[in-house]
């Protein structure tokens, strides 16, 4: 056991002595929620639930959850932003920093215990107890630890949860570690319906999403000298074209971009309302966009990062020009 290894041991000692003295837990997905978010909230929270635990979910609105996370076993602890009681311990899992709390932050800095559960090299720690490991693949990962630790069984519910934000962090096992490899081969031994949930989470859209990705894909701009020549390519998704879409359609466009040969760097940008947007960073392999994305006020992986901006395609399209 390296140093690293040694602290997370200690760090997850930590998190499981507090959430086993706990009789009420409030757990927090972060904003524009995504599968490893949601999976690995209601996972811990089923956990603790069968243990005896009362538990309340939720992650911050306005935004309605995309039908398959809804879906997901234990969807049923999930609550209103606005209902939150707020317990003397809280999780928040898969939140690189405060911000992504949004609305339901101050209910983090309210907690006795404050437990951050996370996995993005950008994340400080910014809990009483920080579980934090850029080395785990997902949140998804640590939340398991921490169930095992718990000494908690996993049943299929849980372990459905726990598949979901593998699945989706590491892009349908593209970039997985043999661990995650691992973790999928016993939650599938378990009972998950792997094939039926990769289809909700990653491989179903609306018929409407193929004009969306369309004129996306007809927005996109290559730009070689970037990146000292490694190029980056950018497309925009402006509010009009995912309007009757829901937000969470337009995750996908990156994955598409980011298939440019030409490019080190992709780039898409996102309104997700008039003048707002949110702008996904993907990097093959050489270039760190923590730095960049920092820039901008958000953060992230070294080769997947996001931040928001505000103004008009061009200005916000400008802006990061600028600045790499
Ligand atoms: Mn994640």
């Amino acid at each position: 056991m390296n140093t690293t290894e040694a602290a997370e041991a200690v760090a997850l000692r930590s998190v499981v002595d507090v959430l086993a003295a706990a009789d009420h837990v409030t757990v927090l997905c972060h904003t524009r929620p995504d599968a490893d978010t949601i999976g690995s909230g209601l996972a811990i929270a089923g956990a603790l639930r069968s243990r005896g635990t009362v538990v309340e979910v939720s992650f911050p609105g306005p935004t309605r959850l995309p039908s398959a996370l809804a879906a997901l076993p234990g969807a049923d602890l999930l609550i209103e932003p606005e209902d939150v009681v707020g317990y003397p311990v809280v999780v928040a899992v898969d939140c690189a920093s405060i911000h992504r709390l949004d609305t339901l932050a101050g209910v983090l800095e309210s907690a006795t215990e404050s437990i951050v559960v996370d996995h993005h090299a950008s994340n400080a720690g910014f809990g009483t107890v920080n579980l934090v490991d850029p080395g785990a693949d997902c949140t998804a990962e640590l939340a398991l630890a921490i169930i095992d630790a718990l000494d908690v069984p996993l049943d299929v519910g849980v372990a459905t949860c726990l598949y979901a934000g593998v699945v989706t962090d590491t892009g349908s096992f593209k970039w997985a570690q043999p661990k995650s490899h691992r973790i999928a081969a016993r939650l599938l031994e378990l009972g998950v319906d792997g094939r039926t949930w990769t289809r909700h989470l990653l491989d179903t859209h609306r018929f409407a999403w193929l004009s969306m990705v369309s004129a996306a894909l007809e927005s996109a701009v290559l730009v070689s000298e970037a990146f000292d020549g490694r190029g980056l390519v950018y497309a925009v998704v402006d509010h009009g074209s995912t309007r009757e879409l829901g937000w969470e359609e337009s995750e996908s466009v990156v994955d598409i971009v980011r298939t440019t040969a030409e490019a080190e760097v992709a780039v898409v940008f996102k309104e997700a309302s008039p003048g707002d947007w949110t702008v996904s960073m993907r990097a093959k392999s050489e270039v760190d966009l923590v730095p960049i994305a920092r820039t901008h006020g958000g953060g992230g992986h070294r080769l997947a990062c996001g931040y928001s901006a505000s103004g008009s395609a061009d200005e916000v399209v400008g802006q990061l020009l600028r600045s790499v």
